[in-house]
């Protein structure tokens, strides 16, 4: 992509109303733009790192064997009835009226509609279990929108749901989204850390929340640092093998947030020097609430005895909007963002210092074609902009790397390639600029 035909409307100062760095950082770069209190457009550079951990965070839920579908925003009020959050949900969901008089609603979660859906057509053990996702927008009308996308009104969600027999089927199930969601972040260069948590508005006995550590969270969490240092070979992961002892390994290390700190369990199972206190960001949260919603909205099997039993539930979600403005907490400098090369918008940026001399601008030409033909996705810089604008702004967006292209790779056919993360400057010949991305 030229930057000549790219709309990147970067501001030099950060709007007063962002108090933490990644939503400055979001303004500043252009990645959004306010349309009202808690609800944004996306724009190019936003749109595609927001696709990018989409495309992730889906590939990682096929790979679990979860099927995707996509459910529509606006529900009928007649489903939450039977269920009987329609009342409990309060002020957080949007209600509308159609033509018709009609209650409606647009979606703070699915697990009703979804539940309609299972119930219209599964009807024996045999078909079970059901594992299913969807990536569609959401609607909670906080209370205090804020941060940008980390606490916003409309946002961008993946959710998932399970149906299983009986609670221990439906444990297997539970298991698979803790582990797969291990793999999502991990692939998303996140150090999430899961936690026992409350269930809230959803429901159930077992949840636990995957927290990212930031000092600008709105969670307080508590846990042994023993967490910090598990690491564990999630590339060869058989779902369909029984998973608890990699899920137990996690969940014997004390780990909550507040709602369920307790002084006492703390101190009975982390020896001191690990007790670790921080603050974190929530970017997944994981349920498991039997048969609320199947019970209430009649989910029904025949099992194995031809006898009708209820179905166990679970509901699995990933903030992905938010995770766009979680992965900028944890990654950026005084400069600006430094993206994490799996949902980096572009690869490269090249930067052309002297967009007046012919001489070069062929040569930046050249070298932006090359590697567009060898796979990398581009962004160049071929604005007549001077090289201080040029170098803050390419920092501000933070791709993983810069080739910076001026009067040396005329005079001695070299180039600069900058990494973002770590500064550092290579020297490269032209010839050799494919093979040098293809090597790093
Ligand atoms: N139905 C369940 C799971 S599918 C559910 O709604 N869970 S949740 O309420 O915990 O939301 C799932 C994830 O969505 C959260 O972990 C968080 O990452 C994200 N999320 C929740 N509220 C917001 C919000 N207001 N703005 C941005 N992301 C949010």
């Amino acid at each position: 992509m030229r930057l000549t035909n790219y709309f990147l409307p970067v501001l030099k100062e950060s709007p007063n109303d962002a108090e933490i760095i990644s939503h400055q950082l979001m303004m500043r770069a252009g990645m959004i733009s306010q349309s009202s209190s808690g609800i944004y457009s996306w724009l190019p550079l936003g749109l595609k790192v927001l696709k990018k951990i989409e495309n992730i965070v889906r590939e990682e839920q096929d790979a679990a064997g979860v099927n995707e579908i996509l459910m529509p925003t606006i529900q009928p009020a007649d489903l939450w009835k039977e269920s009987g959050r329609y009342e409990d949900y309060g002020k957080e969901m949007l209600r509308i009226n159609d033509r018709q008089d009609r209650e409606m609603l647009y979606g703070p979660t699915n697990e009703e509609q979804i539940t309609d859906i299972f119930r219209r057509s599964i009807k024996s053990y045999k078909e079970l279990p059901q594992l299913l996702y969807h990536i569609q927008w959401k609607f909670r009308d906080e209370l205090r929108p804020r941060f940008g996308v980390m606490r916003g009104r409309e946002f961008l969600m993946k959710d998932a749901y399970s149906f299983d027999l009986d609670k221990q089927q439906s444990e297997i199930s539970y298991n698979k989204f803790f582990v797969c969601y291990l793999k999502t972040f991990q692939r998303l260069e996140l150090k999430a850390i899961p936690m026992a948590a409350e269930t809230g508005p959803i429901g159930g006995d077992l949840s636990h929340e995957f927290i990212i550590i930031s000092k600008t969270g709105e969670s307080d969490i508590y846990f042994d640092s023993k967490l910090l240092e598990q690491e564990n070979e999630l590339f060869n992961i058989n779902y369909s093998e029984d998973l608890s002892g990699l899920v137990n390994s996690y969940k014997t290390l004390y780990a909550v947030s507040d709602d369920k700190f307790n002084q006492d369990d703390f101190d009975k199972n982390v020896s001191n020097e690990n007790q670790t206190k921080s603050k974190g960001i929530e970017v997944g949260h994981i349920f498991s609430f039997g048969t609320k919603y199947s019970e209430a909205m009649k989910a029904n099997v025949l099992n194995k005895d031809g006898k009708q039993a209820t179905v166990f539930m679970g509901s699995y979600g990933i903030g992905i909007s938010r995770l766009v403005g979680a992965i900028i907490e944890s990654s950026n400098d005084e400069k600006g963002i430094i993206w994490p090369k799996s949902v980096s918008p572009y690869d490269i940026g090249i930067i052309n210092l002297k967009q007046k001399d012919d001489d070069i601008t062929s040569i930046s030409d050249d070298v932006y074609e090359k590697l567009m033909s060898a796979g990398f996705d581009v962004l160049y810089d071929d604005k007549d902009d001077n090289p201080g604008v040029k170098f803050s702004r390419m920092d501000l967006i933070g791709l993983p790397y810069q080739v910076i292209i001026g009067n040396k790779s005329k005079s001695d056919s070299i180039l600069e390639v900058k990494n973002r993360k770590t500064g550092d400057i290579s020297e490269v010949d032209i010839e050799n600029v494919t093979s040098f991305f293809k090597n790093s």
